[in-house]
């Protein structure tokens, strides 16, 4: 065996029996460091004739290759037994039961979230999702906003700079869940009832406004629809949500391009401490926005608005979680500041169910 085979030998043998990461750094300057004895071996072509070092150097580099190899391999089998160690050791089984001294919370948009649905839930409405990045379709052209409508405009919603749909408009983040209740009108027939809760974005950003935020709508879309129904739906939810019975609804007419006629819904409060609380007659704020669903709307998610008339409605979850459980600052939802959840939150095992109280 030449010398060469034989250093190979015993390098290969060190490889194999390195049995941990340091250990095959070792081998590894041991041989091809600096003053390894393979760089050593390397160095000596320099002091050799031509024809020399032309019949030791395919042998030398060989060697060299030989042994890097093998230290690359043993590492990475090493690393690999490492990260099943630990991920053995970090395995959760998410089939165990909740412990129920667990520390963290619910927070409160998930939990007005959830109490909504089971609101909702009990009047015969199902929870509807869609995409988040939207196309200009069925975020504003289905709804009757016009090209020129300042909805529309850059400073309002966000495009994405070269992301288009398939006639060319470029895809956007939508600005209203509207686009999930179109989907749903395009896709299933009448009788529709559901409620499309979700984050939405616009490009906007000061004390009472977050680029994302939450909001919910709801659609009905029946044979016969009329105000009177969106009336008694609002009522009947806002008496469950904020759990009293002397909730008064004032509708104002409004406007929205995708209802005709619109309402703006307000509900009586009365003066806690200063503090606005929803029921009671000492004044009205705005809490929804409302109408019966534009013919347009309906014709152009291929329904016969002579057949089919709704109600929809839309408000921001945000703001209704801040008018439930009295929080002042829409900023702080979005804080991450752990003492400001810890007082918020809500117990993750305290499932919002209206026999249990919603807000419980
Ligand atoms: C508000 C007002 C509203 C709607 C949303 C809607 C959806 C479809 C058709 C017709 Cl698919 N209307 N949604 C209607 C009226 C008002 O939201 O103040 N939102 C924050």
């Amino acid at each position: 065996m030449s010398d060469v085979d034989q250093l190979q030998a015993e390098l290969l043998a060190e490889v194999v029996g390195a049995g941990t990461l340091d250990a095959i750094e070792a081998v590894r300057v041991r041989a091809l460091g600096k003053s390894g004895s393979v760089t050593a071996l390397l160095k000596t072509l320099g002091g050799m004739s031509p024809e020399e070092r032309q019949a030791k150097g395919p042998a030398f580099n060989g060697l060299r290759e030989a042994v890097s190899a093998a230290i690359g391999a043993r590492k990475a089998a090493l690393e690999a037994a490492a990260l099943d160690a630990r991920l053995a050791t970090e395995a959760v089984d998410v089939t165990m039961p909740v412990w129920a001294g667990a520390t963290g919370s619910i927070h409160p948009i998930s939990q007005v979230m959830d109490e909504l649905a089971e609101v909702f839930a009990d009047m015969g409405f199902a929870v509807a999702t869609g995409p988040e990045i939207e196309d200009d379709w069925h975020n504003f052209t289905a709804l009757n906003i016009p090209e020129s409508h300042p909805a529309r405009a850059m400073h309002d919603t966000f495009y994405f700079p070269d992301t288009t749909d398939g006639e060319g408009a470029r895809m956007l983040l939508r600005t209203h869940t509207s686009p999930v209740q179109i989907r749903t009108m395009t896709s299933q027939q009448p009788p529709i009832r559901i409620i499309a809760p979700g984050r939405v974005y616009r490009s906007d950003s000061d004390a009472t406004h977050t680029p994302m935020f939450h909001q919910i709508e709801g659609l009905v879309i029946d044979r016969g629809i009329h105000l009177g129904h969106l009336k008694w739906t609002l009522e009947t939810f806002l008496k469950a949500y904020f759990e009293r019975d002397d909730i008064v609804l004032r509708l104002r007419p409004s406007y929205f391009p995708f209802t005709e006629p619109s309402v703006e819904v307000d509900v009586g409060y009365s003066l806690v401490n200063g503090q606005r609380v929803v029921g009671g007659s000492d004044g009205w704020m705005e809490v929804l926005g409302s109408g019966m669903v534009h013919p347009k709307v309906i014709a152009a998610c291929g329904l016969d608005p002579n057949e089919w008339q709704g109600f929809a409605f839309g408000t921001g979850v945000d703001r209704l979680a801040m008018l439930k459980y009295g929080m002042d600052d829409l900023r702080a939802f979005f804080d991450a500041d752990l003492l400001w959840l810890k007082h918020y939150g809500f117990r993750a095992l305290d499932v919002p169910t209206l026999s249990g109280g919603v807000g419980a």
